[in-house]
């Protein structure tokens, strides 16, 4: 049971009188109200920010409709918060945070990463997907693992985890920066790069279309994927948190996955608490 401690009673009165003096609109970010309980741009509707080829996370089909694990599980928890009305739009994922951090949209869903850089930006919603980053390559690069990469063209895209790990951790490689996965891969299968950095589900999928080669898988697990909200929008934070967890608790979680990553390892911590073995938070009471 939740008793308000001294520092949420005082938070709560404090916000109840900033929500009284300014209830037409000061300028102030994304504040809930009583006819806009979430804070959103449009009470009622959700603005995505995502981006059209990471698939299986978030991708338009051959109708231009988005889907994918990331999608399905937003509109779910969206649903389930009581917000229908979800539109999906897509753009480079260099533009995707910036985007959300200038309220031009209410939430950024595109495997995204919690990171303590990207939460100067923006906040972000608890994780919901702890994965792998993939050096992708071609069967005769030569290339059998990151230890390889040295003087090799290594292709990422702008403003990714992959990016940063790759400054970091493969100085020797040659970097070169694309727009998006689609780009990065055409250069792979044309010999402009000799590998690509990506996402471990998607480096995937075109493994399966092309034939390219997984050369090594990177545990990404400390930046588990969130949804990046609008800095201080605590009101749709909350909310969509409570939807996430609903969703891990009655096995939508487990089913979106299995349905968009057949054949991976199921992670754990996501299940219903009484499929998870471990249980990281003894119950004794001290
Ligand atoms: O950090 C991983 C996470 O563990 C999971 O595997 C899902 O992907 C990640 O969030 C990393 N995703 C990249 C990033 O956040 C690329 C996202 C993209 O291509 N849109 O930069």
């Amino acid at each position: 049971m939740h008793v308000p401690t001294r520092r949420t009673v005082v938070t709560t009165l404090v916000a109840a009188a900033l929500l009284s003096t300014s209830a037409c609109g000061s300028g102030s970010d994304a504040a809930a109200t009583a006819d806009n309980p979430l804070g959103l741009i449009e009470p009622g509707a959700i603005r995505v920010a995502s981006v059209g080829d990471i698939r299986p996370y978030a991708y338009t089909d051959a109708s231009g409709e988005f889907t994918g694990f990331d999608v399905e599980l937003f509109r779910d928890v969206a649903g389930r918060i009581g917000v229908g009305d979800v539109t999906f739009v897509g753009q480079d994922f260099a533009a995707v945070l910036p985007a959300v951090a200038n309220g031009q949209f209410d939430v950024g869903v595109a495997a995204i990463g919690i990171t303590p850089e990207r939460q100067e930006t923006v906040d972000f919603s608890d994780g919901y997907l702890a994965g792998y980053l993939t050096v992708l390559t071609t069967p005769d690069s030569g290339i059998t693992s990151s230890g390889d990469l040295a003087g090799r063209r290594l292709g990422v895209v702008q403003g990714t985890l992959q990016e940063a790990y790759a400054l970091k951790n493969f100085p020797d490689a040659e970097l070169v920066r694309f727009p998006d996965n689609n780009t990065g891969v055409s250069g792979l299968n044309s010999g402009n790069v000799d590998a690509h950095f990506l996402d471990y589900e998607a480096a995937k999928t075109y493994v399966e279309q092309f034939g390219l080669v997984d050369a090594e898988d990177i545990p990404s697990f400390d930046a588990p994927a969130g949804f990046a909200i609008a800095e201080g929008n605590t009101a749709l934070k909350e909310a969509l948190d409570e939807g996430l967890h609903a969703a891990m608790e009655d096995g939508t979680w487990k089913e979106l996955y299995q349905k968009w990553f057949p054949g991976s390892p199921m992670p754990e911590q996501y299940l219903p608490s009484d499929e998870r073995t471990s249980s990281p938070t003894p119950t004794t009471a001290s």
